[in-house]
């Protein structure tokens, strides 16, 4: 079957569907794909645990080619998730399954197969793919034709930044002003096609992390005095990005994009136990950009919830920052703005 469902997303030919006794087209089967984004201005911290709500807003740019695509039987005889393929089990089956409740808390078992083309849990952003392309995978699986904000709302409860993956371009993810959490999620600020950026990634270690980025978020808030600084002075770097986005002023973003990150990573340092995600290739990669923009060559830095460095430049200089980071890692993937969650 391929319909198109009122709020406009394609269901593609390879969606299986049914007719239920009331006779109306449910479709069972459908697979969805994302792209995940880096923070330029981040999401450390929540406002609310149990809804997934942050502390602090934060503004995002989707990546291309990375991607997770996602097949979602709705209707099988147990619940089985594979990711990349290994059977999911444990928390993360306890985590996907209560996300699968959402969509609807009397759901049949279901299947899911995921696959990332890039490293998973390695501080890559896996989770924002991931649970962004599950929510339309899902969602249209169960017969619910979800518009993007509704799917935003969804994703978010999964994992917070796949709340911003829904769109492509440049996407920022407001807190909550409700009680139940439902005026926080992405909001669209310029599409894939604004803006031709490069975003290379200083591969320091693909393994995945130690402390997940939902526990080290959790430790630094309840422990780092520096918390309340960090809260304090998000709402600002965020209206600073997005002008510099609509400006498209480089310089003016990858400014604050530096300063937010830093001041994540300071939040990070100073919780008790410190969390630190930095290996020494990452400093020397942090001190290698800051060289080459010493140089006249447009380049700045951020991180994560782990090693790993991606470099904000442009299309015409990702050569030359690409050999200049290949002298500390030995792994750089050159990135492009992506384009929206889809169904395929
Ligand atoms: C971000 N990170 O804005 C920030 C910057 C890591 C550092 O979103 O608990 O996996 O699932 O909502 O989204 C990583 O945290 O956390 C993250 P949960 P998530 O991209």
């Amino acid at each position: 079957m391929v319909g198109m469902f009122p709020m406009g997303f394609t269901v593609g030919a390879g969606s299986k569907s049914t007719q239920n006794r009331r006779g109306y087209t449910r479709v069972m089967k459908a697979t969805a794909l994302a792209h995940p984004n880096i923070a330029l201005i981040k999401y450390w911290g929540k406002h609310d645990r149990v809804l997934n709500t942050p502390a602090v807003p934060s503004l995002s740019v989707t990546l291309a080619p990375f991607k997770t695509e996602t097949s979602v039987t709705w209707g099988t005889p147990i619940d089985h998730f594979v990711i990349n393929g290994v059977t999911v089990a444990g928390d993360a089956s306890a985590r996907v399954a209560q996300f699968l409740d959402l969509i609807d808390p009397k759901r049949p078992p279901v299947a899911i197969e995921s696959h990332n083309n890039f490293p998973t849990a390695a501080g890559l952003a896996s989770s924002s793919s991931a649970f962004a392309a599950l929510a339309l995978a899902a969602s249209t699986a169960a017969g619910q034709a979800l518009n993007p904000t509704a799917l935003s709302i969804l994703a978010r409860q999964g994992s917070g930044s796949a709340s911003r993956s829904v769109w492509g371009g440049f996407v920022s993810w407001t807190t909550a002003d409700r009680e139940d959490g439902t005026d926080s999620h992405g909001h669209p600020i310029a599409p894939k096609d604004h803006w031709d950026l490069a975003v290379l990634v200083a591969l320091v270690s693909d393994q995945k992390k130690a402390v997940s980025s939902r526990d080290g978020m959790n430790l630094t808030q309840e422990t780092s005095p520096l918390f309340g600084g960090w809260e304090a002075s998000g709402p600002a770097d965020v209206a600073e990005a997005k002008a510099a986005i609509l400006a498209k002023d480089l310089s003016r973003l990858g400014t604050v994009m530096e300063h937010s990150t830093m001041k994540m990573v300071a939040t990070m340092f100073s919780a008790q136990p410190a969390v630190i995600y930095m290996q020494p290739a990452t400093v020397a990669v942090l001190h290698a950009v800051r060289a080459l923009r010493a140089k006249g060559i447009p380049a700045w830095a951020t991180m994560d919830a782990g090693p790993n460095v991606k470099v904000l430049t442009t299309p015409q200089a990702a050569h030359q920052v690409e050999a200049t980071l290949l002298q500390h890692v030995k792994t750089v993937h050159t990135l492009s703005v992506g384009g929206p969650a889809r169904l395929i």
